[in-house]
């Protein structure tokens, strides 16, 4: 198996898809800037250094849930369109709709929030959207939820084409997977890892997200006619199964950038194994049945469910994670690789995955769990994987898509400082997080006691850090991508 060139001939984006690319690309890193200066004002008025009043700050961080969980599923979802289109025919009309309906959606939520004044989180909790104290009317809280609709049938739609391509060339989605090679009998040394975690996403993905769409239409119907009451448990479990399966989705997407990427900086070919296809297989099973993390604390939960929900978190994501990661490491592992900017994000991104996971175990254990829940450890684990695990992916697909515009692929010296910058300030911002909730710091308040105000301070002074850093890289990307591309692929100048 050998190695590929930096830029593959077969990756190359027609005039086209060059421009819907670099849409999803460009508005997104615009939104997290956002979203991340939304995050810095919320933890600013904890710190009692700024004054927020509660309502607005419960505006603002439904807005930020929402638009990071949606915009990190926009993102990734570009890092799989990129290059699974190199293996299976994806139509260009289906990525573009994807993008149409996500904006569409966002402007929704966006005028639900801070027109309407829904502060009902991201979560969209029966039956809070619709219990609002008088803060919001059942008008914004639909608004926001129709928003979701629509940016849940774009991605429906993108995976149900992507479903049909992948079909079409492997037969069956199991063929896809690579399940006729789990037991024994030759693994194709060149099926693409790229394929076997879209389908994974493709299959969990649709599911989730029909399960929130269900649940979406429910709660519409209800806010008009409340006679028609829910089952809140129901609801809960459909929003959950929906909330954790659309964000894992993200780092599935994401991760697909490493797979392809990696071999190509080390100059060592990263082959499929049998252990990969095994890891694969179980997480499309596992990260469908883990949700019932989310409900440790709904007594009238199952019992055996709740017990799933521990075991289960234990094993949901390790085996990707192991395979990836330890293949990850074997590959670069005195292999010279030229530590350029894709390089460093990718081996960033392996850190933030596994230090991001274990503080989710431990919550994930019920007895822990018990304590944990609601504080500020959640938070804290999930923008450790996010920013320092999934983010780090996306943009290094990012600079990689840049560097190959340009006429050289060494890094600016702005990259050599924004790095750094970024990594520490992550880092800190998430660390600062499981801090609080060690001391029992809830989440979700807009007023803190004074034990807790050092550190919603100290993580206000790392989230300035990676917003510097953020502004740094979007710059850069958005300068790169706006830049005519060069085809030349410098590392390989004659191929
Ligand atoms: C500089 C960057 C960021 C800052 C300063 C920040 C800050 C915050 C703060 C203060 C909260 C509320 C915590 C609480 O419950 O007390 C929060 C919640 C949240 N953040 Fe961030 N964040 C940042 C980046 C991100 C990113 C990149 C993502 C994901 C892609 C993300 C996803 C979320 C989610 C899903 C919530 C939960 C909202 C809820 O509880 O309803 N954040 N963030
Ligand atoms: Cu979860």
């Amino acid at each position: 198996m050998s190695v590929p060139t930096l830029y593959p001939e077969d990756e190359r984006l027609t005039r086209g898809e060059r421009v819907v690319f670099n849409l999803y690309i460009i508005t997104a890193l615009v939104v997290f800037v956002l979203m991340m200066l939304f995050g810095l004002v919320m933890r600013m008025a904890q710190g009692t250094w700024l004054s927020l009043p509660p309502t607005l700050f419960y505006q603002i961080m439904t807005a930020h849930g929402a638009g990071t969980v949606g915009t990190m599923g926009l993102a990734s979802s570009a890092v799989m369109w990129f290059f699974l289109r190199k293996y299976v025919r994806l139509n260009l009309w289906a990525f573009l709709t994807n993008y149409v309906l996500f904006t569409l959606g966002a402007l929704a939520i966006l005028a639900a929030v801070f027109i309407g004044g829904y502060a009902g989180a991201w979560t969209f909790l029966y039956p809070l959207p619709v219990h609002s104290m008088g803060e919001w009317t059942v008008h914004a809280a639909v608004l926001f939820m129709l928003g979701y609709i629509a940016i849940g049938v774009g991605f429906l739609l993108f995976y149900l084409d992507a479903m049909a391509g992948v079909i079409r060339v492997y037969g069956n989605l199991g063929r896809a997977l690579g399940l006729q090679w789990l037991f024994g009998g030759e693994i194709d040394p060149v099926h693409p890892k790229t394929v076997v975690a879209s389908t994974m996403v493709i299959i969990t993905n649709s599911i989730g997200t029909l399960a929130g769409a269900v649940v979406l239409v429910m709660s519409i119907i209800n806010a008009y006619f409340p006679e028609l009451a829910l089952n809140a448990l129901l609801a809960k479990n459909l929003i959950y199964l929906f909330g954790h399966t659309f964000i894992n989705a993200t780092i599935y997407m994401g991760v697909i950038a490493v797979y392809e990427l990696l071999p190509r900086y080390s100059g060592r070919p990263y082959g499929i194994s049998r252990p990969f296809l095994w890891a694969w297989a179980a997480s499309t099973v596992m990260v469908l049945s883990v949700y019932p993390h989310h409900l440790l604390m709904d007594y009238v939960m199952p019992h055996w469910m709740l017990v799933m929900g521990q075991i289960v978190s234990y094993a949901s994501g390790l085996p990707v994670f192991v395979v990836t990661a330890y293949g990850a490491l074997t590959n670069v592992y005195r292999c010279g690789i030229r530590w350029r900017m894709p390089a460093k994000l990718m081996m960033l991104s392996m850190y933030g995955w596994a230090a991001g996971i274990v503080p989710a175990i431990i919550d994930a254990t019920i007895r822990i769990n018990e304590v944990m829940h609601n504080t500020q450890w959640v938070p804290g684990h999930f923008h450790f994987y996010l920013l320092l695990g999934v983010l780090p992916m996306i943009l290094a697909l990012m600079f990689h898509v840049i560097a190959g515009r340009a006429q050289s692929l060494a890094d600016a010296t702005t990259d050599k400082l924004s790095f750094p910058i970024y990594a520490v300030g992550g880092l800190a911002f998430a660390v600062a997080l499981l801090a609080a909730g060690h001391v029992s710091a809830p989440r979700r308040y807009a007023v803190h006691l004074p034990q807790w105000v050092p550190y919603d301070q100290a993580s206000s002074i790392a989230a300035i850090l990676v917003i510097a850093a953020m502004l740094l890289f979007t710059g850069r990307i958005i300068a790169g991508l706006l830049r005519a591309p060069a085809h030349v692929d410098p590392a390989h100048p004659a191929g």
